[in-house]
């Protein structure tokens, strides 16, 4: 396929101060990293432009974790995508869960502010997933389609080489409960199928697929075989050292 392998380290609120971040970066500047593979990190907002600054190795872009959908106005707390854009930064994530689930961001908000990355030339890293109850009703694909539909009725076709998707199912998320190969490949067809449904079948082939939750250099090489896995949203593992063994899962 024509989808390159995508490794993206979301760093979250950590680690506890700039120098420790510039450790972070020091490791991944001298670590041999498979050229096929599309690395991004993702540090907090403060941090974005002095890690943007360390990183030498210039494999590696910086992605923000989050943007608001207006330009600009009385909205206190917020930043911008044109800003992450003029900073010089390739790369937003949005939709993550602890977003929408700690921060309220409904499927309509996600989805404006997916329109306003791309309208301000950013790509942008989306995530979906379900939660342990949703599994468990069997409601895993309809939920990651709502969440997708919602962003679907925003984008054009051609928009979607610009957006990644992180599949990442709620339960999996920092609890070491990593879904099984067959879990996570199994939503990811059913998310390629929706996307041939709802977009195009072009885009259905072309749109990477990450896998996001609990993933470490153990589990990686097995979820990153197969077919429709295209790369890992990481969390916890992306602060330490196996980072470099994700990234190079495919090597
Ligand atoms: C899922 C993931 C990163 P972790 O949130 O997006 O975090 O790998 O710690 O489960």
């Amino acid at each position: 396929s024509t989808r390159q392998f995508f490794v993206g380290g979301n760093w979250k609120l950590n680690p506890t101060s700039l120098s420790k971040a510039k450790e972070l970066v020091e490791v991944l500047n001298k670590a041999e990293l498979d050229p096929k593979t599309e690395v991004v990190i993702s540090p907090p907002a403060l941090y974005l432009l002095p890690i943007q600054a360390a990183v030498t190795n210039k494999q590696i872009l910086v992605s923000a974790q989050n943007s608001f959908y207006k330009e600009s106005g009385a909205y206190t707390g917020e930043i911008s995508a044109s800003q992450i854009k003029e900073a010089g930064l390739p790369y937003v994530i949005l939709g993550h869960s602890e977003r929408r689930t700690i921060f309220h961001e409904t499927n309509e908000v996600v989805a404006l502010k997916t329109r306003a990355a791309l309208d301000a030339g950013l790509k942008v890293i989306l995530c979906i997933g379900e939660t342990l109850a949703q599994r468990e009703s069997g409601e895993t694909a309809k939920v990651c389609e709502e969440q997708l539909s919602a962003v679907v009725k925003q984008i054009k076709a051609e928009e979607w080489s610009n957006i990644v998707i992180a599949y990442e199912p709620v339960w999996a998320i920092g609890t070491g409960k990593v879904a099984t190969t067959a879990q996570a490949q199994e939503t990811h067809v059913d998310v390629r199928a929706y996307l041939a449904k709802a977009v195009t079948s072009l885009v259905a082939s072309e749109t990477r697929i990450l896998y996001g939750g609990s993933v470490n250099a153990a589990n990686a090489k097995d979820l990153a075989a197969q077919q429709d896995i295209d790369g890992f949203l990481v969390g916890g593992a992306s602060l330490k050292p196996e980072f470099i063994d994700i990234i190079n899962a495919r090597k």
